[in-house]
């Protein structure tokens, strides 16, 4: 980087968020993206408004006490970081997993505020979630934790405020329970979480959002290269909501996924990965995805996740967690003729790997462009709930693709107005761009 103002940002940062590696890495990666916005517009300079929006404009951290099976009392911590509110009420999901910490949340609400900005539609971001730990818990522990952890969040939230919704370990289960105790501490039905069951205001195709809307960008994606899913290899890592539902659209365009995984390891199928199977085993019976290779005899069980990108495949669609393909992953997808890594996850590929493969050349789609139909579906649920309206599956569905192909276009847009190598780029500085041009219009926010 070799923008003095750039650089000295990348310091503050550092020095005002020590130890907190996630966080840092997301905002670095955006700051290193912005040389050319800071050369067009120097208004933001001079408001200073990089240094504002790196900032949070809340943070809470909270304690959940909760009843165990065995009458235990146990002890989470909770967490909304509501990051920017520019463009709309803070929009973004909630996290249960053990290594939910502050440095995770605040790169999550980071990447959501531009992320969201994409989609055109008027959401700011934000980024919730505990350190509990779903795997092992009972039905009715699950409840009372959400129960509790809405006990404290709800005089936060509302539905022009700050709306959440799911992300890892949080899923329809759980934003029932979140939103029935919501309901009820404040006697109001609004459209206050997205990801809703069908029967209480839900949409249609939130589910399978996000992973239809990654197999969309990526598939305007490959067009320009001349590629398509059409007969390709395609590898994807997790196997929850967004792994399960980009397997289904990928196959639908004639693709041939081959291996999924979970935490532990990941399975390989020679005859294409059966989703009726992965459906029962993670939707329906909530066991590991070990369970797979015991049903189809040709598929093979291999421990350890991050095997999955030994697996020669065309396109690898990382769905799983941050920092799931390193250099050394990177190379082995290069070396096996891997010709694009669509992120469904968040921030699934370091910074050094994601340098490696566009330097061999790999298209590489962007989580916060790639994954944004999830949320961008969550606004047409806030819409709807609005209107009091529910929309039909096809209207849903032709909103979100419509969305994601418009993503694509602003972010192959940028690239031609600014000359950039790649939609890394592009799409945090569409994503930027946007959100202060908002702030500076705003005043001194
Ligand atoms: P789920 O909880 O449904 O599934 C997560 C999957 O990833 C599981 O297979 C899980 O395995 C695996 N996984 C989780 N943590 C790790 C880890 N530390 N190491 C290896 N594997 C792991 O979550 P989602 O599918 O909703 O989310 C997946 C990713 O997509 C996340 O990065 C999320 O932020 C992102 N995302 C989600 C959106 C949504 O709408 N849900 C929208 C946009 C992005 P196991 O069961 O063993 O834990
Ligand atoms: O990372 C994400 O975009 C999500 N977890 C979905 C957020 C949402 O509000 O639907």
């Amino acid at each position: 980087m070799s923008n003095v103002y750039l650089e000295k940002m990348c310091e503050i940062v550092k020095a005002r968020n020590p130890h907190e590696e996630e966080f840092l890495q997301a905002v670095t990666e955006v700051i290193e993206s912005l040389e050319p916005v800071f050369a067009r517009y120097p208004e933001f300079e001079e408001a200073n408004i990089l240094e504002r929006i790196i900032e949070p404009e809340r943070q809470i951290i909270f304690r959940v006490s909760w009843v165990d099976d065995q009458g235990k009392v146990r002890v989470n911590r909770g967490y909304r970081v509501q990051y920017n509110s520019a463009i709309g009420p803070y929009k973004g999901g909630i996290r249960f997993h053990p290594s939910v910490n502050l440095s995770i949340v605040k790169f999550l609400g980071f990447s959501q505020v531009f992320k969201n900005a994409l989609t055109g539609l008027p959401l700011g971001g934000g980024k919730g979630g505990a350190d509990f730990d779903p795997k092992g818990k009972s039905e009715m522990e699950i409840m009372r934790f959400c129960q509790s952890f809405m006990t404290e969040l709800y005089r936060h939230l509302g539905p022009d405020t700050d709306v959440p919704a799911g992300d890892i370990g949080v899923g329809a289960r759980e934003v029932g329970y979140l939103f029935g105790q919501y309901k009820r501490i404040c006697n109001e039905f609004t459209g206050v979480l997205t990801g809703k069951g069908l029967s209480y205001g839900g949409s249609l195709v939130r589910k399978e959002a996000t992973g239809f809307g990654l197999v969309y960008f990526v598939n305007e994606a490959l067009k320009a290269i001349n590629k398509s899913f059409d007969q390709a290899t395609v590898v994807i890592s997790g196997s929850g909501n967004v792994a399960t539902y980009a397997c289904q659209k990928a196959q639908e365009l004639g693709a041939k996924v081959v291996a999924m995984s979970d935490s532990n390891g990941y399975i390989y199928d020679p005859n294409g990965i059966n989703l009726d199977t992965i459906k029962e085993i993670k939707e329906v019976k909530r066991q590991r995805i070990k369970e797979y290779a015991q049903i189809h005899k040709d598929a093979r069980y291999y421990e350890g996740s991050r095997g999955i990108w030994q697996v020669p495949c065309h396109i690898a669609l990382p769905c799983a967690t941050q920092n799931e393909i390193y250099e050394e992953d990177a190379k082995a997808l290069i070396k096996n003729g891997c010709y694009c890594v669509g992120e469904g996850a968040n921030m699934p590929t370091t910074p050094s790997a994601i340098k490696l493969l566009l330097e061999h050349g790999v298209l590489v789609a962007p989580g916060k462009a790639a994954n944004a139909g999830g949320v961008a579906t969550s606004g047409l649920e806030m819409t709807q709930n609005s209107q009091r309206l529910p929309w039909s599956a096809e209207e849903v569905d032709s909103r979100l693709r419509a969305i994601m192909c418009n993503i694509y276009k602003d972010c192959a847009a940028a690239i031609d107005e600014y000359g950039l190598g790649s939609l890394v780029e592009a799409a945090n500085i569409v994503g930027f761009v946007k959100v202060a041009r908002a702030m500076l219009e705003q005043g001194v926010i």
